[in-house]
């Protein structure tokens, strides 16, 4: 609890454009949790360093990211919306945590795994440990619960037993987060690939839509998606592309499945695949205008870099203080 409501934390990497599956499996969830949480969303760029990047490359996503956010509906005033590294207790705990999780258990992590096949010649030690700087994240805000799409929830249950082992040694420290995790959007397929996830890292650009791509590329994209043959807008495991296809519709539209498949009864996937495409350019519209308008306001973003990272370094360094404490480090002499 954090001024008497609950809390929470997310984040994202400053990697590459935000895509749909990020919107809808996260963002989008995040601002209809501001008004009942006490939330905390950072733009995770001390992870992002886990694959190596492009220094200016890097300042420029980090900052675009944070603009997202807030061109996405949340709101700074509500939510503390701030840059990781500028937040030194995310390091500090982050090495304390890493004493307490074990090789064996970062090893079986399917993200570690599937990155370090990725980048064959820089498998290093933060690619491995990934998953304690995000429990030391998560951990240092005392967060309830933490809103993430389906592929997080193993490194949620890593920030659980790490959070349950070091209070079963010291008392209750940390709140032992829950996932929080939709059932509609937390896994959006690639379009070329529909068994394999949306993601940043795809090499192929017509596997994702980017949050910032425009109305014709959107819907290109869509025109292009790999579906199968038959022809027939029903959601069904065997029909991974469609189905994929008919719950980003029915997200950006509201809806279900049922009266999606009703509306496109006996229509082909051509006039469908331009439906979903035009949906999800509106649902898109408003936030890329925001983002436009927001991204010349200098002074404002900076004033919420500023004034938000001094609001979570207090909460941080409070979380920090009393591990610090518990484990027996000397107290500081003021
Ligand atoms: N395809 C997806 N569907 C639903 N949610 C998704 N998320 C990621 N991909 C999908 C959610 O987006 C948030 C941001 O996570 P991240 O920046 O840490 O990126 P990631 O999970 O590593 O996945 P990416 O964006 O596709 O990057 P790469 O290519 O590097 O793996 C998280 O809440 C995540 O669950």
């Amino acid at each position: 609890m954090l001024n008497g409501k609950k809390s929470l934390f997310s984040g994202m990497q400053a990697t590459g454009t935000l895509h749909l599956g990020n919107y809808l499996g996260a963002l989008k969830n995040w601002i209809e949790l501001e008004d009942e949480y006490e939330s905390f969303y950072c733009v995770v760029d001390m992870h992002s360093i886990t694959v190596r990047q492009e220094p200016a490359e890097l300042r420029r996503k980090a900052r675009a990211l944070l603009t997202l956010y807030i061109a996405a509906g949340l709101n700074p005033e509500k939510n503390c919306i701030y840059y990781q590294s500028h937040v030194p207790a995310h390091a500090e705990l982050s090495w304390i945590l890493n004493c307490y999780a074990y090789m064996g258990e970062l090893s079986r992590m399917t993200q570690y795994k599937d990155k370090a096949s990725k980048n064959e010649n820089n498998i290093n030690a933060g690619l491995f440990t990934y998953p304690v700087l995000m429990a030391a994240d998560i951990l240092l805000f005392q967060s309830d619960i933490v809103p993430v799409g389906d592929d997080q929830k193993q490194h949620i249950e890593l920030t659980r037993d790490i959070a349950q082992r070091f209070n079963s040694i010291y008392g209750d420290v940390f709140t032992v987060p829950e996932p929080y995790i939709k059932k509609t959007g937390a896994r959006i397929m690639s379009l070329q690939e529909p068994t394999k996830k949306m993601s940043k890292s795809d090499e192929n650009l017509n596997a994702s839509i980017f949050l910032l791509d425009d109305s014709d590329t959107i819907i290109r994209k869509f025109k292009r998606a790999v579906t199968d043959s038959d022809n027939e807008i029903r959601h069904s495991s065997d029909k991974p592309g469609i189905s994929n296809l008919i719950e980003i519709y029915g997200i950006a539209t509201g809806k279900s499945i049922a009266e999606t498949e009703k509306e496109f009864e006996g229509k082909g996937y051509g006039e469908f695949k331009i439906a979903v495409g035009e949906s999800v350019a509106a649902m898109l519209k408003p936030v890329q205008d925001r983002f436009y308008e927001l991204e010349k306001d200098k002074a404002y973003i900076d004033s919420v870099i500023k004034n938000n990272a001094e609001k979570a370094s207090y909460y941080a360094n409070k979380t920090l203080r009393k591990v610090q404490k518990k484990i027996g480090f000397p107290e500081r002499i003021r």
